[in-house]
């Protein structure tokens, strides 16, 4: 699926008509994101500044109100699914359908008429790549259940009713951040949100204007949040703001942070995942700053903190992760991170315009060297959030 917006809408538009034999209501689209810092902040109440890519998750639907949802994806082998809306129960469905379902579960659970929809989808945000393919595919639809049954909701409450449908239904107990970069970035903007409160403000991020480009590399190694590993972190970090007796971790202060590390004793993982989250949260303000005075070249060596706080404090990079991120910055590189929840998926790459086919060359070869699976090498440019396309 490629093409300008108007020619992906009505060619996933028709395949919906030959699907189920009518025109749908509508067409929707909700991008993927890449996170320019602020990483497993997001269920710690901290700071996360992602931006969206210009690969989306586009959505034909239909209104029913007969309590049928019927499910198709362009992306999944098979045939159209149909389930009813008053069956559905969390945790009772372990394909893809879970996420579209899921959504429409959480709208009705939070008391929104919401009476069925035929559905047919088509993602061009790479699964598995860190890359908020699902949330993606959740904010698609409930965008589109929003705007066919009146809903009325704003942006930052459909994605805290993506991310129940995915806690809840779908099982994954991830934070906030995908759903709230997938509904409301802009274009040419990276998104500063405080997770606690939502509250959110737009900071332009036009890096080729100043003669720099953003490359995501795609290593090809797939990752699963329902799998156990980001669950344990995220239970180490609710135990650390629990021995230290705050809300959570967010509350613990940069300035404090040594005294809170000695307080915790000989917890030596949940001090390591403490250090992680509150030094992350000040490395989030920092670019901030930075950005809004101008010094976008300073990011770097911020980002490869946060690369390093991942891999050592954290420790959910990867070698493939870590191979882009020490390549790329051997070959002159600005700065370079992994992104999104780890285990796999992708990293960041800053770089001035004039070194980009060096360093991509770079890192190709390196794979290969080590005999790693070819990674999939692409420049991100901060696309807009979820829209109706149609
Ligand atoms: C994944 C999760 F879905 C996010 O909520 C966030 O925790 C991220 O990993 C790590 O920053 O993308």
């Amino acid at each position: 699926m490629s093409g300008s917006s108007e020619t992906v809408a009505r060619s996933v538009a028709e395949r919906f008509e030959q699907l189920y034999g009518a025109a749908p209501d509508g067409v929707w689209a909700a991008p993927g994101r890449v996170n320019l810092i602020g990483e497993h902040t997001d269920y710690n109440d901290g700071f996360v500044m992602p931006f969206a890519l210009p690969h989306t998750a586009v959505a034909a639907v239909a209104r029913r109100d007969d309590g049928v949802l019927r499910l198709h994806s362009a992306d999944v082998e098979g045939p159209v699914v149909e389930l009813r809306t008053d069956a559905l129960a969390p945790g009772s469905d372990k394909r893809w359908t879970a996420y579209p379902a899921g959504v429409l579960w959480a709208l009705r659970e939070a008391g929104h008429a919401v009476t069925g929809a035929d559905i047919h989808l088509a993602s061009t945000v790479p699964a598995g790549a860190g890359l908020s393919s699902s949330a993606a595919l959740e904010v698609v639809v409930a965008l589109a259940l929003n705007d066919l049954f009146g809903l009325g909701l704003r942006g930052w409450q459909l994605a805290r009713l993506c991310q129940r449908a995915e806690n809840v239904y779908v099982g994954a107990p991830v934070g906030i951040m995908d759903q709230t970069a997938s509904a409301c970035c802009e274009a040419g903007h990276a998104l500063f949100l405080d997770t606690r409160d939502l509250s959110q403000r737009q900071i332009p991020f036009d890096l080729a204007a100043e003669g720099m480009r953003l490359l995501v590399v795609d290593t090809r190694v797939k990752h699963s949040h329902s799998e156990g590993e980001y669950g344990k972190r995220r239970a180490g970090c609710e135990k650390g703001a629990a021995l230290l007796g705050v809300d959570a971790l967010r509350d613990v202060r940069y300035e404090e942070l040594d005294a809170a590390l000695r307080r915790l004793g000989d917890e030596e993982e949940v001090r390591r995942l403490v250090r992680h989250v509150v030094t992350e949260d000040e490395r989030v303000e920092r670019v901030v700053a930075l950005l809004e005075s101008g010094d976008t070249r300073a990011i770097g060596p911020v980002l490869v903190e946060g690369h390093a706080s991942l891999r050592d404090d954290f420790r959910i990079s990867c070698p493939e992760l870590d191979l882009v991120v020490d390549t790329a910055l051997g070959a002159g590189a600005l700065g370079a991170r992994m992104t999104g929840g780890g285990f796999g998926g992708s990293a960041i790459v800053l770089a001035e315009e004039t070194d980009v086919p060096a360093i991509t060359k770079a890192v190709e070869e390196a794979f290969a060297a080590a005999g790693f699976k070819a990674p999939r090498v692409f420049e991100a440019v901060p696309g807009a959030g979820a829209r109706r396309l149609r």
